[in-house]
């Protein structure tokens, strides 16, 4: 297989629900939409960076340029090209791990769909359906907090998380809490906190938390593994993990009892699987994170979901919960699981006319480097 040619395609969607956390407001998401056309047919990849660094150090415009100045020359160059020789060739650059996923991912797509394999299949998924949570945003009031997740645990979701900041924590969780004493309750605090937050911290144990994601900084591993042991709530890491070998060293250290699991944070879905793999080597739970992506990223995120280790409700939610309008047929939920797509490659399609009315910007690459 032999990469020909590139659309990189941006589009602005309005999310159904402002989405606010402790880094910021999103009210609508602006996407990077990679269409890689191959030898043997295309592939679409969807690039999970927000439009600015925050969540980590990637953003949008930067993934876009890093993916057209370097990454995609570097697997233009290739071949006999396979997502494996497609991320190996990438890794001459360091860092850039959400513009990486997004080449990968198209790839990927392309070779599965050439071979009649799904993500799934290629992935090692072990069943057909994954347990959907929902993440909820920083609310204005506990009042409409209620409303919103009264609507939510309605709709069947598996499990809740919380986004919670200073300011806005052990109220929300209290009273969430109180109103729903039986439901699989998680709080995210995407890195708000630091060390000298720990005491506060630790009265969530009030809450029977299923986990608390994040609450220390990226970098802060070792903190986390000083909270862990004045914490009972289990630690999970999500934006500290970045690769395989980070998953290795924050279990060692004790920095984390649960790993949330985002292929764009880690540079791709192949990356992806190692650190389920290293996770399961250490009898460490595994979840699918989400970064508000549309049907054709939940796609390959089902399809990650459904491998062995990840038995925590993922954060993939149907389509209605993010667009009104998703660019794919709408991913559903029904009694809190939706289906892993079994088609060739992501198993889902784009659809051209919604895709189109979509774009803000295409830009068509014939002539790589
Ligand atoms: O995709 O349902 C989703 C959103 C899940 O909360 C979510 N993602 O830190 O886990 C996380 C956040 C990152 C996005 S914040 C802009
Ligand atoms: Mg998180």
């Amino acid at each position: 297989m032999k990469l020909e040619r590139v659309e990189l395609r941006r589009i602005g969607i309005p999310l159904a629900t402002p989405f606010r956390t402790s880094l910021g407001l999103e009210l609508d998401r602006d996407i990077l939409i990679l269409r890689a056309d191959t030898s043997e047919g295309p592939g679409w990849g969807e690039c999970v960076a927000m439009p600015e660094p925050g969540y980590s150090e990637e953003y949008l415009d930067g993934a876009a340029h890093v993916i057209q100045r370097f990454l995609l020359p570097a697997v233009a160059a290739l071949d006999d090209l396979t997502p494996a020789r497609a991320a190996a060739a990438m890794a001459a650059f360091p860092g850039n791990p959400m513009a990486k996923a997004t080449v990968e991912m198209a790839v990927m797509d392309a070779w599965l769909r050439a071979r009649r394999s799904s993500y799934a299949d290629h992935l090692g998924a072990v069943r057909s359906t994954v347990e959907s949570g929902v993440s909820v945003g920083i609310a204005d009031t506990i009042d409409q907090l209620l409303a919103e997740v009264s609507g939510y645990v309605d709709q069947g979701y598996r499990r809740i998380k919380l986004k919670i900041e200073p300011g806005w924590d052990l109220e929300p969780v209290r009273a969430i809490r109180e109103r729903f004493p039986d439901i699989a309750l998680q709080a995210d605090a995407n890195a708000a906190y630091t060390f000298a937050d720990a005491r506060h911290l630790a009265a969530l144990d009030a809450f029977d938390l299923v986990m608390l994601e994040q609450p220390l900084g990226t970098a802060d591993v070792r903190d986390h593994a000083a909270l862990a042991r004045m914490l009972r709530t289990p630690i999970c890491l999500d934006e500290s993990i970045t690769s395989a070998r980070s998953a290795a060293d924050a279990i060692a250290l004790g920095a984390c009892a649960i790993v949330n699991i985002k292929a764009g944070r880690v540079g791709g879905y192949l990356e992806a699987r190692r650190i389920h793999d290293v996770c399961a080597a250490h009898s460490v739970p595994v979840w699918c994170g989400g970064m508000l992506e549309t049907g054709l990223g939940q796609a390959a995120n089902l399809a990650l979901a459904a491998l062995p280790g990840f038995t925590m409700p993922a954060d993939i939610a149907p389509s209605a919960r993010y667009f009104a309008t998703d660019v794919t047929a709408p991913i559903t939920m029904s009694e809190g699981r939706i289906a892993v797509p079994d088609g060739p490659g992501l198993g889902l399609d784009p659809i051209p006319e919604i895709l189109e009315g979509y774009t803000t910007d295409v830009v068509t690459i014939t002539r790589f480097g």
